[in-house]
């Protein structure tokens, strides 16, 4: 079981713990040798599922890289498989859906799966977590899912996309449509996020990672609602994320069942910390192309991160996006080491 006195968890609680915590979006897979050493032979969902190959590419970054909490090794659209939804995801490319969903009768066929499906079918996911914090001990492992928008973004498309056009088109022209997609993938999101707490995860992510395509008062209106009811009635602590959310950043609180709120490598953390005001930690934002960069202008970068981040009540150093795939490892550890020595 993960302490409470870990940094993580007292960030996320309002704390400025000694040690800053960091950890890394995507620090599980893609840039580690080991990970797609391990991976050869097995399709991604498939690995998602086999509970002792999950839980190893979970453990692996936090061994590497010494950071302040494991990822779960998943994808947002694994509990849709677990749901019965043809979804596989291509490797270079995504999450990619047999069937859109795209006009009324594909969300009616849709919805008419009983979201408690997912929860009954968690049990791979499970086993898998109550290895995993077992072998962390004190560091706290954060489960996560999809919020309803970025999932719907894939659902609606059929694969990966842009701009997200067809989802943000169903949600202006065919609002009962919309409202009882995204109600279904905020249950989905919700067992997923479920089975994951009850397994050990100390905390939870939203990744609404395409959020930002969609205007502040669209996203007031047609998600917000329903990514509060993903996490409703979870009694972890919630990290909320979007890539591009500046416009509506406050919004990302969620009214405050967010703990914290991921920033991207966009706007500094001191502004955001102006938007967002003190009831919340930030969390972020190190710029995935500073990863590439010498050392002395990527350190520099860092402690710059570190410093606008005091305005926040807490801060949780993270990349503003994902782990780039051709990310040099040893530059990660290289940031853990220097964040935890820095003061
Ligand atoms: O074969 C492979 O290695 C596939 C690459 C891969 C990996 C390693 C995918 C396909 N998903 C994952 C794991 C994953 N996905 C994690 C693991 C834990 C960690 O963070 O280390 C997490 C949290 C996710 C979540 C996820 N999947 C998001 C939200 C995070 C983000 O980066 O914005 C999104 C948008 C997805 C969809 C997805 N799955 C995979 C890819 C390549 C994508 C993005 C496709 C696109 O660009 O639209």
């Amino acid at each position: 079981m993960a302490s409470p006195d870990a940094p993580l968890l007292r960030a996320l609680n309002g704390d400025r713990p000694e040690r800053t915590p960091v950890w890394f979006m995507r620090q599980a897979g893609r840039s580690l040798p080991e990970y797609r050493e391990l991976r050869v032979g097995t399709r991604m969902l498939d690995a998602c599922l086999t509970p002792d190959l999950a839980a190893e590419i979970t453990l692996q970054p936090v061994r590497r890289h010494g950071v302040d909490a494991g990822i779960f090794f998943s994808d947002i659209v694994v509990p849709l498989r677990l749901a019965g939804v043809e979804v596989e995801i291509e490797p270079g490319r995504g999450p990619v859906f047999a069937s859109p969903v795209r006009t009324a009768a594909d969300v009616d066929r849709l919805t008419s799966i009983d979201p408690d499906v997912v929860a009954q079918s968690a049990g791979p996911i499970k086993e898998a977590i109550r290895y995993v914090t077992q072998e962390l001990g004190d560091v706290p492992l954060i489960g996560f899912a999809g919020a309803p928008f970025t999932l719907a973004a894939y659902l609606v498309e059929g694969g990966p996309s842009k701009e997200h056009m067809r989802a943000r088109a169903m949600m202006a022209g065919d609002p009962a449509s919309w409202n009882k997609l995204a109600g279904w993938l905020a249950q989905v999101s919700h067992a997923f996020l479920g089975a994951q707490i009850e397994a050990g995860a100390s905390a939870v992510q939203l990744f609404d990672s395409w959020a930002g395509s969609l205007s502040p008062a669209a996203y007031r209106k047609s998600i917000a609602p329903h990514s509060t009811a993903a996490l409703a009635g979870h009694d972890v602590p919630v990290i909320h994320f979007g890539v591009g959310t500046g416009p509506f950043l406050d919004d990302m609180r969620l009214g405050g069942v967010a703990d914290a709120v991921g920033v991207d490598w966009r706007m500094p953390l001191d502004e955001a910390a102006g938007i967002v005001g003190e009831d919340v930690t930030l969390q972020g934002n190190i710029d995935p192309a500073m990863l590439q960069a010498p050392w002395p202008t990527l350190e520099a970068h860092v402690r710059d991160v570190l410093s606008r981040g005091e305005a926040a009540r807490a801060h949780i150093v993270n990349l503003g996006h994902g782990v780039p795939p051709e990310t040099d490892p040893d530059v990660l550890t290289r940031i853990v080491e220097l964040v935890h020595e820095a003061q």
